[in-house]
């Protein structure tokens, strides 16, 4: 990061950047072109692709052309799509579908504002997952669980009635990088949402986001025959319970005859579930599944279970699970979430990720920013993604990665997905922060290609949204900015496979002193951290929980050893003795003050980086920035402070003098409790 100043000097030249207030998005070409587009096709999802181009493109005359029977076609996904330049006068462009020439419109202009089309194109593109989904947890309040953007853009009580321009602008933001489809309540589920009334608007969000190729889908709540029916039970093997089910499936496809299927949080942090009765998840997904089948649609059926008690959280999901491997009907897929515990900063990959082989399972990622400093901190989440779905289970050989034991390429599974928790509010610039926005456009393109870099994909979004041009300076020096700001946040917070240190009540801020009696141990941070005299860490090895025992014994060995152990998991998978030597030479102590040291240095970089590009962003955006930045290096040096002075209590060792002093007394830091209606405010 320190050599970028040195490129200072080149940057001092003004150009005239127009206000904006972010609500384009990535999607900011001007609507003033008149291309000449031609179709051998009519239907709504042709038109908006007939409309975009020739509102915008600028090029020769493009021609979308329906073909079915094209070679390159066979056996691929309906939705691919070849892009091609016919001598010196036309591109084509062809798919088997409407989406897919929709979906190769956007490619087209995608080219047009980041790299350009001056070469010869011949382009054949195929998404690597069939399902890409968000999953919005709104609920019907218009709150929204970890949302930091503002109400939920679903405004329920409107509707049906009341259509919000917003719906076709998300449409189309979603359809420009490939997602198509959408979960539009909360997990944490109300039965309410299976009532007709609310299946109404349900459906009025599903007309709008058709034509864009996005379907609809519903996280149930699975009591809904109790509590919404008036049954006596919510039994799955019951069969007034399969039949209320059944007619539930039919009365939504009779409304929505495309609609996607259901996603269902059950037996997970007390919500209702077939285990309530006796039975298994896979007697809850199948029944599911079941009354699903007819209409085509699918159950996504989430993991993310742990119970109190004394086994490690990090090991539950996988042995509840595992033995369920084959149980499953053919239209339901596990849903796991990309680590063990919950979408911290750092963690292992799950080791559900190829170990499950008879049933499809797809991965969850977090893009609302629950972990990583709400819609406070810049955080591009990519790395992070890639970090997991580039991950090798073993499972199947050297190269068995995440990726490829989801997408189909190694088991041979009907349904491919992966979902994103979207960070989308209502708020004018739709993620709270902007360059939050890179976040959800990240999901889009890695949901299509996993094997985008995070380097292409932060270019390309930088090159659309402030018109910075690819291979210039300013989109350089934005895009490495982006590209090393979650490991900032990982340094600042919970460094070396530190997780869970966060305050009780909010997910925000430090306090890895958290201690409420008879709350849930396992929701303490000290159930995490382990602090004590000797060290730190959680000992997942063989000598302690041996959770290494669920990966591949070809991983096991290496993370149950502390000398061979990443040491970016070290403290994930060990207590590690304070004065451990760590590879740099230091010992652990003062590698993690460092850690924290960098974390918090970096952030200064970040503003610094900001106010160099001043003249290269509009006004109104550069500001918001640079003061979201503030409070970002404002609160890094709080988790500094507060984790190093706690800490420092055990291993009783002085912070090495090249690191920055503490600036807060760690009592008050202990006292301090964070307004989370003003979390902006937070420390200052
Ligand atoms: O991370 C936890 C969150 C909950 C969330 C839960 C889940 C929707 O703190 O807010 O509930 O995970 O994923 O189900």
């Amino acid at each position: 990061m320190k050599q970028l100043i040195t490129t200072f000097v080149f940057l001092f030249f003004s150009i005239s950047v127009i206000a904006e207030d972010g609500s384009k998005l990535w999607l900011r070409a001007a609507h003033n072109n008149n291309a000449i587009i031609s179709v051998n096709q009519k239907g709504p999802t042709l038109s908006i692709a007939q409309d975009e181009l020739s509102t915008q493109w600028k090029g020769m005359p493009v021609q979308l052309h329906i073909n079915k029977k094209k070679k390159e076609f066979q056996g691929r996904s309906p939705e691919s799509y070849t892009i091609k330049t016919q001598g010196k006068n036309k591109i084509l462009i062809e798919s088997p579908t409407q989406q897919g020439l929709l979906y190769g419109a956007y490619h087209l202009l995608r080219l047009q504002e980041t790299i350009g089309t001056k070469d010869e194109l011949d382009i054949l593109e195929t998404p690597r997952y069939n399902y890409r989904l968000l999953n919005h947890w709104d609920n019907l309040d218009r709150t929204v669980e970890r949302g930091y953007a503002g109400k939920s853009i679903w405004n329920w009580d409107e509707l049906p009635g009341t259509i919000s321009p917003r719906y076709k602008e998300y449409a189309r933001a979603n359809a420009s990088i490939g997602i198509n489809g959408t979960v539009l309540n909360n997990v944490n589920a109300s039965p309410q949402i299976l009532s007709n009334e609310y299946l109404q608007k349900v459906n009025a969000i599903a007309g709008i986001l058709r034509p864009y190729g996005i379907k609809v889908y519903l996280s149930i709540n699975f009591s809904s025959p109790a509590e919404l029916g008036g049954l006596p039970t919510s039994d799955p093997l019951n069969k007034e319970v399969q039949q209320w089910w059944k007619n539930k499936a039919d009365e939504i496809y009779k409304l929505i005859p495309d609609f996607g299927g259901f996603l269902v949080k059950a037996n997970s942090e007390g919500l209702p579930g077939p285990q309530d009765f006796g039975r298994t998840h896979a007697d809850g997904a199948n029944m599911l599944a079941d009354v699903l089948k007819p209409h085509k649609g699918i159950v996504m059926w989430r993991a993310f279970v742990y119970n109190p008690g004394d086994e490690d959280r990090a090991k539950q999901a996988y042995q509840e699970f595992m033995p369920f491997d084959g149980q499953f009907r053919d239209n339901v897929i596990i849903q796991v979430k990309n680590g063990p515990v919950d979408f911290q900063p750092r963690e292992p990959f799950s080791p559900l990720f190829g170990a499950m082989q008879q049933t499809p399972v797809m991965a969850e990622l977090q893009i609302t920013q629950e972990y990583l400093g709400f819609s406070n901190h810049m955080a591009y989440l990519a790395p992070m993604w890639k970090e997991c779905l580039d991950s090798d289970t073993y499972q199947q050989g050297e190269g068995s990665t995440v990726a490829k034991v989801t997408d189909g390429s190694i088991y041979p599974q009907k349904i491919t997905a992966i979902a994103g928790v979207a960070n989308i509010g209502n708020d004018v610039n739709w993620c709270g922060h902007h360059l939050a926005q890179a976040n959800w456009y990240a999901f889009g393109r890695l949901a299509w290609n996993h094997e985008l870099t995070s380097e292409e994909i932060v270019q390309e979004w930088v090159a659309q949204t402030f018109s910075l041009p690819i291979n210039d300076e300013p989109n350089y020096l934005l895009s490495k900015t982006m590209l090393e700001s979650r490991e900032a946040v990982v340094n600042y917070m919970m460094p070396l496979g530190l997780h869970h240190l966060f305050a009780w009540g909010h997910h925000y801020g430090p306090e890895p002193w958290c201690n409420i009696p008879g709350a849930r141990p396992d929701w303490m941070p000290s159930y995490y951290h382990k602090a004590d005299s000797e060290g730190i860490g959680f000992n997942r090895s063989s000598t302690g929980s041996n959770a290494v025992a669920q990966y591949h014994p070809s991983l096991q060995e290496i993370y149950d050893d502390i000398n061979t152990c990443p040491e970016a998991l070290i403290l994930w998978f060990h207590h590690v003795p304070w004065d451990f030597k760590m590879k740099t030479g230091s010992i652990l102590w003062e590698e993690l003050c460092y850690k924290y040291e960098s974390g918090v240095q970096d952030t200064r970089y970040f503003q610094l980086i900001w106010d160099v590009l001043e003249h290269h962003i509009d006004e109104e955006r550069f500001k918001a920035v640079q003061s979201k930045l503030k409070i970002q290096t404002r609160d890094a040096v709080w988790w500094m402070n507060a984790c190093l002075l706690y800490f420092q209590q055990f291993s009783q060792m002085a912070i090495p003098f090249e690191v920055e002093r503490p600036i807060y007394e760690l009592d008050r830091l202990m006292e301090f409790r964070l307004d989370i209606t003003n979390y902006e405010n937070a420390m200052r």
